[in-house]
């Protein structure tokens, strides 16, 4: 963990991180239906958000603010029991910040910058020098710090996390030209025809809706845009824009702050924002050595889990082997008699007899019956599911009882079961 008498440090320590966790994410279907998308279980243990939030703590930041609109009860039961070990006596804070009508009575959060303007007299009470807007629905390990510290020396206004991504993703991004110096010249927010990186072509350079703000700075922006009727009140699409024409910003690079698995290991940066990349990004946990390393002591995902008894595998009355190859498993999971492969299983998953599966992220609290082949599953919290379920053999059975994506995945719900 950074150590406090560093510069970047001492930087942090006078910085509060602003997590925007009030999206749905509708793109990951039914997985959202009941639970904003920062609180999708992720990586079979933690929650989307605890990434944002570790990478705060382990950069040194001690006040965070978390604002929360769409379907939070989930999201703010997990903050509460998980992160409220902050204390006030050592100038620490951990705010929740459910869109509560501070500012106008009848306003939900009217977008992003919406979100941090009717919390300023909150942030204002801990007078913070930088504010660091994050997203609450990204999987990524950074040391922001390392950004401060940029933005330091920049002498910038604002300082926007970009990383490089291939041109036909580049319109779902705020989409950004830089100088020889990082400074960004030209900002479109979701452009239909991206512009590549000069002498990249193939790529273009895209916001990863992080930003690095003085205080002051930003409180008189956001008061503007609050008075100016044309604005939709999105970072994305009025500050940063705005900002780049008549102010100081600069981009920073994500491979300047990302913590890596290994010398070898690309830095690791991903959105999970539908059902194909949520599953794959969960998979890619099971390989040898993921660009995403759960294990790494310096830098832990913290996170809410509950005291359990330990993992158990165990044979079946007919001697058959419980096991699990190439899988996460975590705490009170119970396989007994079963073949899991390729898999993860989050706390409190139980398997029973002559079960065979493969490739499936199984929330806390599924219960499979006997007899169940399962390939290629995401299965939501709590579902049972019935003795001698099939799921992966056949797409169009699959498709008529669960979602299934293109790529074969099949999303299975409690819903989902209870209309078979
Ligand atoms: P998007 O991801 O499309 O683009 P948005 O839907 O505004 O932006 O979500 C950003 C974050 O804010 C998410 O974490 C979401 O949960 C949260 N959020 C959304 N609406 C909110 C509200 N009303 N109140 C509180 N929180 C809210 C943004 C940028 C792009 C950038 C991408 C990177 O606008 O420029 O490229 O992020 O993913
Ligand atoms: P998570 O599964 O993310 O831990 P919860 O179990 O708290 O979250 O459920 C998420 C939200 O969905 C909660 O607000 C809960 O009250 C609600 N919920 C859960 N199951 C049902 C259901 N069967 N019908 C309606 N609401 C439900």
């Amino acid at each position: 963990m950074a150590p406090s008498a560093t510069l970047s440090g001492l930087i942090t320590r006078q910085a509060m991180a602003f997590v925007l966790a009030g999206g749905r994410g509708s793109r990951l279907m039914e997985l959202t239906d009941r639970r904003a998308k920062p609180a999708v279980f992720f990586g079979g243990k933690t929650r989307i958000i605890d990434f944002a939030l570790s990478n705060a703590l382990n950069s040194g930041i001690r006040r965070i603010g978390v604002a929360t609109q769409y379907k939070a009860h989930s999201l703010i039961k997990h903050l509460q029991y998980g992160w409220a070990f902050f204390r006030p006596e050592r100038n620490e804070s951990f705010d929740i910040l459910p869109a509560s009508q501070r500012i106008s009575e009848d306003n939900w959060y009217q977008g992003t910058a919406d979100a941090v303007y009717q919390n300023i007299d909150i942030i204002s009470s801990y007078a913070p020098k930088y504010i660091v807007i994050l997203a609450g629905d990204h999987v990524y390990k950074q040391d922001y710090g390392v950004m401060l510290e940029e933005h330091c020396e920049n002498g910038a206004d604002v300082t926007v996390g970009c990383v490089e991504v291939p041109i036909g993703e580049a319109s779902s991004f705020g989409v950004m030209h830089v100088d020889g110096q990082d400074r960004i010249v030209d900002f479109l927010e979701k452009p239909k025809n991206p512009p590549e990186i000069p002498g990249k072509p193939g790529f273009a350079l895209a916001s990863m809706g992080i930003y690095v703000f003085n205080t002051d700075f930003l409180f008189e922006r956001l008061a503007e845009d609050a008075n100016d009727p044309n604005s939709s009140h999105d970072f994305g699409h009025d500050i940063i824009p705005s900002l780049v024409k008549g102010g100081r910003a600069f981009a920073h690079p994500f491979h300047r702050s990302a913590l890596r698995s290994g010398p070898e290991s690309e830095p690791y940066w991903r959105d999970v924002g539908t059902l194909d990349a949520y599953f794959s990004a969960n998979l890619d946990l099971t390989t040898v050595v993921p660009d995403l390393d759960l294990y790494d002591r310096d830098w832990p995902i913290w996170t809410y889990s509950e005291m359990t008894a330990p993992a158990k595998f165990v044979h079946d009355e007919a001697g058959r082997r419980g096991q699990a190859i190439s899988s996460l498993v975590s705490g009170d999971c119970i396989v007994s008699g079963s073949q899991i492969k390729g898999s993860l299983l989050f706390t409190g998953v139980r398997v029973n007899s002559y079960c065979d599966i493969a490739n499936a992220v199984i929330m806390p609290r599924v219960d499979i019956g006997r007899n169940s082949r399962l390939r290629n599953v995401i299965i939501d919290r709590g579902v049972q599911i019935p003795d001698g379920l099939v799921v992966g053999e056949d797409p169009a059975a699959d498709a008529a009882r669960f979602r299934r994506t293109d790529n074969g995945v099949c999303l299975i719900t409690a819903d989902m079961i209870a209309r078979l």
